[in-house]
């Protein structure tokens, strides 16, 4: 792997030239993925690696190191000493970075998954989620024209299941109604429709993968599964009492991350482009979440109290492992995510793989040795 983001304009424009059409019989796999060093971005490259693709990712520079989720992929000698995958410092509020990689790297898939990505942050950072996630999927889209890639690079968007918010009907489809509730879903809400607005202005193939939640054992330490999975680890080696959560009551389609980046793969492999719902079709608490996770090391929570006051007990004895802290409520709450991924199934043949349960089963596993490892992490 090499860290590779110099090459002058000349260079560029010269290799720029040599971009053949991928209409016209090209047989290159080369993809380009922002935002690699996240959850999804670290599984789908291992999932195009395996598929013989050459992989790109973009990175932007952090004051450590932000590639913990990808290191396992140096030590892979087909990725790395084979030339098969290479990472560029970009942004996403950084044009010329994304015109400079593009040109240089001549993708024939692009996987945009870089975001601000954080629901209860975005009401923090309003103004520099719509900046990365929506001003940032119109500043790829420009790239790739300015590059004259709009009729050979497949672009692939990381819509979301927020963008249903407040509930108007389920299960969730491609034609339900959207209703944002939160800056993270307005901004989403920007990319859907220019990345479409996009597909019909210039014909280009450009898709939408309106993902429900999907979880993994390298999910984000501040988004609730992974809080809850870690916080009983911790339990589990008596690291820790108790932990505090916010809203309880509110329900996700989750789903493993592992088949989701395979839905995306699937989409950019279609003769047309379109939009598709990705989710499992099914439903669960955040509440039902933590009983899970505890029966996982054979505990049982039950609940007292009501509203802020509520706590999870631990059957049998009269300790709290679970307080709720108003911190963790947002401003305005998506109350019920549930998916229909039918045309999904239908048009990609896509079908997840992991039920709930076993998603549960993944992440405890995972926490619980890692905890082991490493009782501080
Ligand atoms: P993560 O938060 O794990 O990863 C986000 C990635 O975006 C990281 O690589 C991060 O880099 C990068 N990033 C953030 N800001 C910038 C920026 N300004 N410039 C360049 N890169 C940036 O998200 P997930 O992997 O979970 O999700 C991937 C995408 O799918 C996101 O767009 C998310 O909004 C969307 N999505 C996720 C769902 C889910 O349930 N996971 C469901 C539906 C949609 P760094 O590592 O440096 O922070
Ligand atoms: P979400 O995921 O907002 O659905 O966005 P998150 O795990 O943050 O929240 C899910 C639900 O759990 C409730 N909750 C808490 N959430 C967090 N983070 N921390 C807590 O302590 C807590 N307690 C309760 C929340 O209120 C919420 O209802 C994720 C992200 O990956 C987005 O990028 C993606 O677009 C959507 O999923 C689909």
């Amino acid at each position: 792997m090499s860290l590779n983001s110099e090459a002058s304009g000349s260079q560029q424009a010269n290799e720029l030239l040599k971009v053949e059409t991928n209409g016209g019989g090209d047989t290159r796999k080369i993809a380009l993925i922002t935002g690699i060093t996240g959850q999804d971005g670290s599984y789908l490259a291992e999932l195009l690696l395996k598929k013989n693709y050459e992989v790109h990712g973009i990175i932007r520079r952090a004051s450590t190191f932000n590639t913990s989720r990808i290191e396992h992929l140096y030590a892979n000698p087909v990725a790395h000493q084979g030339g098969k995958m290479k990472l560029h410092y970009g942004d996403m509020t950084d044009s010329s970075s994304l015109v400079k990689i593009i040109s240089m790297v001549k993708p024939t898939e692009i996987y945009n998954l870089a975001a601000q990505s954080h629901v209860k942050v975005s009401f923090d950072l309003s103004e520099y989620t719509a900046e990365v996630d929506a001003v940032g999927t119109l500043r790829i889209l420009d790239a790739v024209r300015t590059c004259g890639m709009e009729k050979t690079v497949r672009f692939y968007q990381a819509s979301t299941s927020e963008l249903y918010g407040k509930v108007v009907e389920t299960p969730q489809n491609e034609k339900t109604p959207f209703y944002p509730r939160s800056p993270y879903a307005c901004a989403k809400m920007y990319g859907f429709w220019i990345v479409i607005n996009y597909r019909e202005a210039y014909n280009m193939y450009a898709c939408n993968g309106i993902l429900f939640n999907h979880e993994s054992p390298r999910r984000g330490e501040n988004f609730v599964t992974r809080k809850i999975t870690r916080s009983v680890a911790k339990i589990y080696h008596q690291q820790l009492e108790s932990f505090e959560l916010g809203n309880l009551d509110s329900k996700r389609d989750w789903g493993h991350a592992m088949d989701y980046v395979e839905a995306m793969w699937m989409m950019l492999q279609c003769e047309k482009p379109s939009d598709f719902v990705i989710a499992t079709g099914e439903t669960h608490s955040v509440r039902e979440f933590v009983e899970e996770a505890f029966k996982f090391i054979g505990r049982e929570i039950v609940w007292q109290g009501e509203g802020v006051n509520e706590v999870g007990i631990e059957k049998g004895t009269d300790i709290v492992r679970v307080r709720i802290n108003p911190k963790y409520f947002r401003p305005t709450e998506v109350d019920l995510l549930l998916g229909d991924s039918s045309k999904a199934r239908r048009e990609l043949n896509w079908t997840p793989k992991v039920t709930f349960k076993e998603l549960i089963k993944d992440m405890m596993e995972s926490d619980i040795e890692l905890m082991k490892r490493n009782p501080i992490a």
